[in-house]
């Protein structure tokens, strides 16, 4: 009796963190807006997946809904130029921003995506985490300080992720992840923002990642697939 009560304590994170990954499996596309005012209705809960350019937004997408063809990837910087919009069911959505410091879109083009990303932060109601990406190679470029910025400003919570963490070995990807670490919480509080590892081809930190989704969408409450 009390050996299968520690058994099943032990399965029961296991358990949590499949049934959230197999929550997230059921993300397909919705819509897309070109600016804040084409969102879908400002209703439930959703996550945003921001970074710079080519850092692996829409890798990270579709590795943490097991779909490698939700959103469109590309080893061309810029290929996600509008705001994609990815349902799980009627109350909660993933959203693939467009990435930024991309260097052949004009200044004008730049100003205008700026005003979209802040007009989206402090307006979007429903908007309940951001998953910053970075390339481990180049973490909290001057964007992503401008970003974490705005998102502590408008008291969203970040997940800041260090992608392609299978270009590092083990040891130099936890060594750069505890001195970015320490940077972060230079420039926002701990309880705002957390970081963690990633390999979107190396199916790295998925769980966790799995587990800060399912919080912030609020699995616990039960999904339908209205
Ligand atoms: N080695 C490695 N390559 C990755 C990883 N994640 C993404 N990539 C590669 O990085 C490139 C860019 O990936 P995307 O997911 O299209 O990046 P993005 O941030 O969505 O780019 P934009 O939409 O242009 O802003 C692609 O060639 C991916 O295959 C990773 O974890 N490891
Ligand atoms: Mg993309």
């Amino acid at each position: 009796m009390g050996r299968k009560l520690v058994i099943q304590t032990r399965l029961q994170p296991f358990l949590k963190q499949h049934s959230d990954l197999k929550t997230l499996r059921k993300a397909s596309f919705l819509q897309s807006a070109a600016e804040f005012s084409q969102c879908p209705e400002d209703i439930g809960r959703e996550v945003a997946f921001v970074g710079r350019s080519n850092a692996g937004k829409s890798s990270v997408l579709n590795r943490v809904t097991d779909n490698s063809r939700l959103a469109r990837t590309s080893k061309t910087p810029g290929r996600t130029q509008l705001l994609n919009f990815f349902k799980i069911d009627d109350r909660r959505r993933l959203v693939d921003l467009p990435g930024y410091g991309f260097a052949k879109v004009q200044a004008k083009q730049q100003k205008a995506w700026e005003q979209e990303m802040v007009l989206y932060l402090n307006n979007r109601r429903s908007l309940a985490g951001l998953v910053l990406v970075m390339d481990i190679r180049h973490p909290l470029q001057h964007m992503d300080e401008n970003f974490l910025h705005w998102a502590v400003a408008a008291q969203v919570p970040v997940r800041l992720l260090l992608n392609k963490a299978d270009k590092l070995g083990n040891n130099q990807a936890k060594s750069t992840l505890f001195r970015a670490q320490a940077s972060a919480y230079q420039l926002a509080p701990p309880d705002l923002v957390q970081m963690q590892l990633f390999s979107s081809t190396k199916n790295q930190g998925t769980e966790d990642l799995g587990a800060c989704l399912a919080e912030w969408l609020d699995f616990a409450s039960g999904t339908n697939n209205g």
